[in-house]
């Protein structure tokens, strides 16, 4: 039970809450003081070197201390008496300097033994690295203003908990919502490494112990000796924190012309020249990076080549590294997620058992410090998916999980999506082998099937935003990616309400707030995007963000919902389908073969079935879409309203910066209830019994308002507008007026509007009643480009398009309205952008449509 100090709760609002500090602020508790007596007065971190984890450990203990209770302690670096002290430092040193605990702590490599009771608080790792884990927790701790009594060892489930960052060479990052990389620019390893250092700290602080700091779409020129420098810089400013350095590799670099290495004719991973090649690169990256954690490879996916070129097995190519790094110590992650392209009109063609096809013949084949890094689910980071079937299909390799902690399909950051609760789904899944206890996080552990390798991989893409990912509170999905990868039994609310407690402050309100925002968030986001198990329903032609379901369909990439007037859905059955669910072991397999115990939130993911087909709930297909993405919507609105109870709560500038963030999303988040629903409605020609779909009466279409300057614009996709219309102006120079007169009955409205704005122009708008303007604003919610970045800007990637992504909405309240007063819009168009203006609602207070 944890008792927190009373005057915890009015911990100070500190200025500069710029969110760089995270979770690692040690702000202020006010009445600190008061516990001067119960802390430690002195710091003792047995090791001297400036460089590692546990001098480091040292000097945080003294910053946190002073900081959170304003109390200062010296640090010494040897053996110190004093009655009442904090010693850290490897279980070994402790050992050394103060003799023997009476009972020696059960620990494993990065574990640690945290003991305050008695006068000497002990935080004593199996290493350096375990020893600055504890110091984090016992930081962690005092910060939430915890001083209870506790003696326990903690020892990580996996030995990898890696980050995965996809940096480019140039500087850009892939699928990063959050600016650019923090240590690429122009090609080469910045000279600046501070956000480096700091990441490292912040990594740290949740049990990380490496990151693989380039895309695994890889550029070969990662290895020239320039670069192979600048990588040891990284780690070296890493070091200290027991982060390690792994990098991406380009499968064919040795054909590359990379400057400063030899250029070989072939990347035969059988050939003797190549492997000579890797032999040679590799010692001279462990000249500059002894401790290199190792090669992440994307290989024969997605464009990227690999040893199929050659004939040769992905084994074979994953072994070529292997075997590179073995007398280094270092690890192969060798991603699982390979697929070809495919033939839609192929009934039986299904990209979900690609990776079962191309690995499950191999098990077996892979050396011991390889790892197989497996994607949670059999597709791509979905908002839903069945935990992918390849944990249960490769018993005799090692298996890591990869979680993405970027929101690429789930919001970009600019949606509040919190993730701990659909990696639980996936982690605490029971896969069934040989009938047995099999849960995924057992097999990624090592555990279910004896190897000593194995954990996980958090695609993170941490920019030079900041907020690190792109808003406040998506940080807490890197933070609980760190708390899951050490103890996956952890609870996601508990985690999350240690991360609010932190990161903002332990009143209640906000935690109680927070709390339900984000619990709420991810089942929301499903709802209003893709339920039934029908993926994202996004764009995956273009950026991944807002919808556009037809793109799932009709293209190679096997992301297919299969969708026509009838009927909806991938048949992945044995009886009759793509087979996929025969790729679970047998208890699991029975389930989703049979319609009857496959669970409603996975139907459509495993059956193709009549829109009129009833779910268990009792609904039908349609009608449930139809409902849960109202309901989703809906749950979206609150979210605004909940933080507003915030104000004065938290800090001034991350209240108003998320706060812009939730009205934004539930204006986003009727753009997608719209879209799904208007674009299925269409299709199935079945209303909804309710009849809300395509029925708004409180909203005024712009193309049916008089207009001048302005034309009618109909709008691709169709579903991505209401009335499939919007209006433009005449030209991009023009300025365009819609007017209309007021009918309906006088009185106090919310007036919203929705507009899109398009990347490459800032459209100004004025709305007024009767020439009295009640609001004006510019289009210009930019997407970060370069290194701008600013506090009211959304990180999502931008689209050029009058769509489901550019479309938004701006809301003025409480504007009192006449029967007959003149409503007119005027858009004055800039760059690309022409003013594109989609309907006006007049809404009473209290209804949003
Ligand atoms: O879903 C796709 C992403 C790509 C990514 C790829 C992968 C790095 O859209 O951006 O490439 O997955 O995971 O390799």
């Amino acid at each position: 039970m944890i008792r927190l100090l009373a005057l915890s709760l009015c911990a100070s609002l500190a200025a500069a809450e710029n969110g760089l500090a995270a979770w690692l602020r040690y702000a202020p508790l006010q009445g600190g003081e008061g516990y001067h007596s119960t802390l430690p007065s002195h710091i003792v971190a047995l090791n001297t070197s400036s460089a590692s984890p546990v001098y480091v450990a040292g000097q945080e203990l003294q910053q946190g201390i002073q900081s959170i209770y304003g109390k200062q302690c010296n640090v010494h670096h040897s053996y110190y008496s004093a009655s009442s002290s904090v010693v850290v430092g490897t279980l070994d040193e402790y050992t050394k300097a103060y003799g023997s605990l009476s009972t020696t702590p059960d620990l494993i490599e990065d574990g640690y033994w945290l003991s305050t009771e008695g006068n000497t608080v002990q935080i004593l790792g199996k290493n350096e690295r375990g020893a600055l884990y504890g110091t984090f927790a016992y930081l962690s701790m005092l910060a939430q203003g915890n001083l209870t009594k506790v003696a326990y060892s903690s020892n990580p489930n996996a030995p990898v908990r890696w980050t995965n960052e996809w940096d480019n060479l140039d500087g850009s990052i892939e699928r990063g919502f959050a600016g650019n990389s923090n240590w690429f620019a122009n090609g080469v390893i910045v000279s600046n490494l501070t956000r480096t250092a700091e990441y490292a700290r912040l990594l740290a602080s949740i049990g990380i112990n490496a990151v693989v700091v380039n895309n695994v779409n890889a550029n070969a020129s990662l290895l020239t000796p320039q670069n192979i420098e600048g990588l040891g810089r990284i780690a070296d400013v890493m070091r200290p924190y027991g982060v390690q350095v792994g990098i991406s590799l380009y499968f064919s670099s040795p054909t590359s012309g990379v400057k400063g290495q030899a250029n070989l004719t072939t990347f035969d991973p059988l050939d003797e020249s190549v492997v000579a090649w890797w032999t040679n690169v590799t010692g001279q990256i462990y000249q500059q990076v002894p401790d290199m954690a190792g090669y992440l490879v994307k290989a024969n996916s997605e464009g990227q080549p690999g040893p199929l070129t050659y004939n040769r097995t992905l084994a074979q190519g994953a072994n070529l590294f292997a075997k590179a790094l073995q007398p280094h110590g270092g690890i192969v992650m060798f991603r699982a997620f390979v697929y070809n392209n495919l033939n839609e009109s192929d009934w039986y063609a299904d990209r979900a058992n690609a990776q079962i096809q191309f690995f499950k013949p191999l098990d077996g084949e892979f050396d011991s410090n390889v790892i197989i890094q497996i994607k949670y689910g059999p597709i791509d980071f979905q908002v839903r998916e069945p935990a992918s079937p390849l944990f249960a299909n490769i018993p005799k390799s090692n298996a890591a999980i990869e979680l993405q902690v970027t929101q690429e399909y789930l919001g970009q950051q600019c949606h509040l999506v919190y993730l701990a609760p659909l990696w639980k789904t996936i982690l605490d899944f029971d896969l069934r082998v040989d009938n047995e206890s099999s849960l995924v996080r057992n097999v990624v552990s090592g555990q279910r099937f004896n190897h000593s390798l194995g954990g996980y991989a958090g695609v993170v893409n941490v920019g030079t935003n900041d907020t690190w990912i792109g808003s406040h509170m998506a940080m807490s999905n890197l933070y609980a990616y760190g708390r899951l990868a050490w103890d996956p039994t952890l609870d996601s609310q508990y985690i999350l309400q240690e991360w609010i407690r932190l990161t903002f402050n332990a009143d209640q309100s906000v935690v109680n707030t927070m709390t339900q925002i984000s619990m709420e968030s991810w089942p929301a986001y499903e709802n209003y995007s893709g339920n039934l198990g029908e993926q994202t329903l996004t764009d995956i032609l273009y950026t991944h963000f807002g919808p556009n379901p037809q793109t799932q369909d009709n293209t190679v990439w096997g992301q297919w919902t299969r969708a026509d007037h009838t009927t909806i859905g991938m048949d992945r059955t044995v009886s009759n389908g793509t087979g996929f669910a025969g790729n679970y072991p047998p208890e699991i397999a029975a389930m989703y073969e049979n319609i009857a115990t496959t669970p409603d939130n996975l139907l459509l993911w495993f059956h193709h079935v009549n829109y009129t087909h009833l779910l268990h709930s009792g609904e039908t297909v349609i009608q449930d879409f139809y409902d849960q993405h109202y309901a989703g919507a809906a749950t979206a609105q609150t979210f605004a309203t909940m933080w507003e109870s915030l104000k004065g709560k938290i800090d001034d500038e991350r209240y108003y910066d998320q706060l812009f963030r939730q009205v934004y999303q539930a204006g986003h988040s009727l753009v997608w209830r719209d879209a799904i629903s208007n674009f299925y409605n269409n299709i199935s020609g079945i209303p909804d019994a309710a009849h809300r779909v395509g029925k708004h009466p409180y909203r005024i279409e712009a193309e049916s308002m008089q207009l001048d300057g302005y034309k009618p614009y109909t709008v691709i996709p169709f579903e991505a507008a209401s009335n499939y219309t919007a209006i433009v102006t005449s030209s991009n120079t023009t300025t365009g007026t819609a007017q209309t007169m007021i009918t309906c009955p006088s009185g106090t409205y919310d007036v919203a509007v929705n507009y899109f704005d398009q990347f490459g122009g800032d459209s100004h708008f004025v709305v007024s009643l009767n020439n009295v303007t009640i609001g004006e604003w510019t289009a210009n919610l930019k997407p970060w480009i370069g290194s701008s970045q600013g506090p009211r800007v959304l990180g999502h990637t931008p689209s050029i398009y009058i769509d489901g992504h550019s479309a938004t909405r701006i809301t003025f309240s409480n504007v009192t309205v006449a029967k007959g007063d003149m409503l007119k819009i005027v858009g004055t168009p800039n760059g690309i952008e022409p003013a594109p203006l989609d309907y006006v609602s007049l809404l009473p207070l209290g209804i949003v449509d």
